[in-house]
């Protein structure tokens, strides 16, 4: 019988623990999550995970929640099918691993987090992103990534010359942020770039962000198209015109969205010289 991972294949934690059974080719069954019902803070699933958070995991009698210990658990229980992506017959090198992840949850994690949510979702909910945490929180990323190129020199992957889970654990934060436009960070970084292609680029780790558009948060583009219109229009106005069909019914939220999506209209379909004149 195949574990069970409670969440959202879109959620970074749920995605984190995903990817590591992609990663070891195991059998799995995603049991969905609904976080605008607030499930995730009902007596069934406080059993599961007490900080009512996802996600969770079951095993037969044994459930466990924190993403990077599930990863670890999954790792060490399907060993022989799949990356050794804990290097627990080297102590040296499994204490490589040990490291790195620490730095991706103690040092990389409290950067990019923030940036994501502040550039993604709080724009999707309606919501205005607070620039200055952008900005503290960007400055933070560059000089943890600093390390990560200077690593990356020396060794392929973060804690030697093999892929391990340290890696796969950057994935779910990544993917996200690569859709901010704070992408540039990885760009000027061609170590880390490289690394990162890589990372992206594996068949597991491809299926897992298949399941994580971000095509969903169209609506943080709408203001930059507002005001510097520039290749990425056509795409931005694409997904906001199906965010705007699927957001029909959600009254406020949408009513903004509609506004954006006409302002952006004007801007780009009436010729620029007619806006530089005004109306009149
Ligand atoms: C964090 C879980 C978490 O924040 C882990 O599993 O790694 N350290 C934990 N989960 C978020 C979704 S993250 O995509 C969550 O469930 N948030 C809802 C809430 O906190 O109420």
């Amino acid at each position: 019988m195949g574990v069970k991972v409670y969440g959202s294949t879109m959620s970074t934690c749920t995605a984190r623990v995903i990817s590591t059974l992609e990663e070891m080719g195991a059998e799995y069954d995603v049991v969905p999550i609904d976080f605008a019902a607030g499930e995730h803070k009902q007596p069934a699933h406080l059993a599961r995970n007490p900080f009512g958070q996802v996600p969770a995991f079951e095993d037969g009698d044994l459930m466990l929640f924190e993403s990077r210990a599930i990863a670890r658990y999954v790792a060490r229980k399907y060993k022989s099918s799949g990356p050794d992506l804990l290097r627990e017959g080297n102590l040296g090198e499994s204490a490589m691993v040990d490291l790195w992840l620490e730095v991706e949850s103690q040092q990389y994690n409290p950067a990019i987090a923030p940036i994501v949510y502040q550039c993604l979702m709080i724009p999707m909910r309606g919501g205005v992103a607070d620039q200055k945490l952008i900005d503290a929180n960007v400055e933070k990323l560059g000089k943890v990534l600093d390390v990560y190129e200077d690593r990356l020199s020396r060794t392929k992957y973060l804690a030697g010359d093999f892929f391990s889970l340290a890696d796969l654990s950057h994935l779910p934060y990544t993917h996200y942020f690569m859709a901010t436009p704070y992408a540039s960070l990885f760009e000027s970084r061609p170590r880390v770039k490289a690394w990162w292609e890589d990372l992206s680029s594996r068949p597991a780790v491809r299926k897992t962000t298949a399941a994580m558009p971000t095509s969903r948060f169209c609506s943080c583009f709408s203001v930059p198209v507002l005001v510097s219109p520039g290749s990425i229009e056509g795409l931005c106005w694409f997904f906001q015109i199906i965010c705007w069909i699927y957001e029909i019914n959600r009254s406020f939220l949408n009513a903004a969205f509609k506004l954006l999506f006409f302002a952006n209209l004007i801007y780009v379909c009436v010729p620029s010289e007619m806006l530089k004149q005004g109306p009149c």
